[in-house]
């Protein structure tokens, strides 16, 4: 035996390749945390509540692993037709995925949102052997549960025996077609404070059934190397499902129209965020310089007065940050020409959100 072949000698790392859903409410930092782990802003962000309206894929891509994150709108409650739209896409996210990670606001205990969303995902999630039991009556971790039965329980779901069915009356608690590993991230932790950190951090491992957790800052990307390595535990062995240079599956055409989006959320408040949605409706090369031409669509007359602005100043400024953002995206000089315009109720219009790429 030659001995240049030790145990030690190093072998090449095995390739990585899985998919991970962003599971959680809106606003606790899914698409912060999404732009960092890709390294690329594919997502936008802003404070206001259900920034992210469809479904955003972002692709982490290295020698030896390629990820795709599934961003998803928050899961709640919907009253227009967009919200529903935003909830059937956070649901289809979880058909098939390679890890859930459910993000949270670690600075706040878990409210009546936190507990709607943990008994949605409850049928989703994986037990194995190494967790406790559910108790599915009260919908808690049984964690004196010994961990021989729990293991008994895992294989009698795998082997499709409906061994606890009978004994469970809402048949949303049964198992689905698909279930998948939780892993928790808790961010927000630079506003944690520290004199919470047990009980908050306790609260959200009892309510998700696990205690597999990371405390990330996503603003200041604390910790998010540590989340990709274990994340990167849960992934399996696989070739890339994408090109090494590609990081999102959105267009260069929608992307422009949510940075407009994003800058106007982050400018005003109240009802303007909801009622505006960013078209592009003119992408056109000429010279060397990209000319786009976008509609910002508000509901109300008094609504577009406040986007244009004293002397169309609002828009212009609207305008010159995201210009600046989209030529960083496309790496290109561009020319951003805005319209506002007034559109009653588009947020009920199944047409207007196919055309705004809100729904398929
Ligand atoms: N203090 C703090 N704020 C954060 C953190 N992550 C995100 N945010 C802020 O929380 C707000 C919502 O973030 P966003 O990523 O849009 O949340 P999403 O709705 O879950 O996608 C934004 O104002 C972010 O800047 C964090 O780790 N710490
Ligand atoms: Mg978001």
């Amino acid at each position: 035996m030659p001995d240049n072949l030790t145990a030690d000698s190093a072998e090449p790392k095995a390739h990585k390749a899985g998919v991970v859903a962003l599971i959680g409410k809106p606003n606790v930092g899914k698409s912060t945390l999404l732009n960092h782990l890709v390294g690329q802003k594919v997502s936008i962000v802003s404070n206001k509540p259900q920034t992210t309206r469809r479904r955003v894929l972002g692709i982490a891509t290295a020698i030896d692993y390629q990820i795709a994150f599934i961003d998803t709108p928050g899961i709640h409650e919907p009253h227009t037709r967009l919200g529903r739209a935003m909830v059937e896409q956070a649901r289809t996210a979880l058909s098939d995925v390679d890890l859930m990670m459910y993000v949270t606001d670690i600075s706040r205990m878990p409210n009546e949102e936190d507990k709607e969303i943990a008994r949605l995902l409850k049928p989703f999630i994986a037990r194995n052997s190494e967790e406790g039991t559910w108790n599915s009556e009260l919908g808690e971790r049984n964690p004196k549960a010994p961990k021989a039965e729990s293991a008994a329980k895992a294989k009698a779901k795998k082997a499709k025996v409906p061994a606890e069915s009978k004994s469970v009356p809402n048949s949303e608690l049964r198992a689905p077609n698909s279930e998948f590993p939780l892993l928790l991230c808790l961010n927000k932790m630079d506003i944690l404070r520290a004199d919470q950190v047990v009980e908050h951090v306790e609260a959200y491992c009892k309510l998700l059934g696990t205690e597999d957790y990371m405390l990330t800052s996503a603003t200041k990307g604390s910790n998010v190397d540590k989340l990709l390595e274990m994340i990167l535990k849960y992934m399996p062995e696989g070739p890339s499902m994408y090109a090494e240079d590609e990081f999102t599956d959105q267009s260069s055409r929608f992307m422009s129209a949510e940075l407009v989006r994003e800058k106007i959320l982050q400018a005003t408040r109240q009802e303007i965020p909801h009622a505006t949605a960013v078209l592009v409706e003119d992408w056109e090369v000429k010279d060397d310089l990209v000319h786009i031409r976008a509609t910002i669509f508000v509901e109300k007359t008094s609504q577009r007065a406040i986007l244009i602005g004293k002397h169309g100043e609002f828009l212009k400024r609207i305008g010159t940050q995201a210009r600046l953002e989209i030529e960083t995206l496309i790496g290109n000089r561009v020319y951003l020409e805005l319209f506002v315009k007034v559109r009653l109720d588009w947020r009920m219009d199944p047409r207007v959100l196919q055309e705004l790429e809100y729904s398929e």
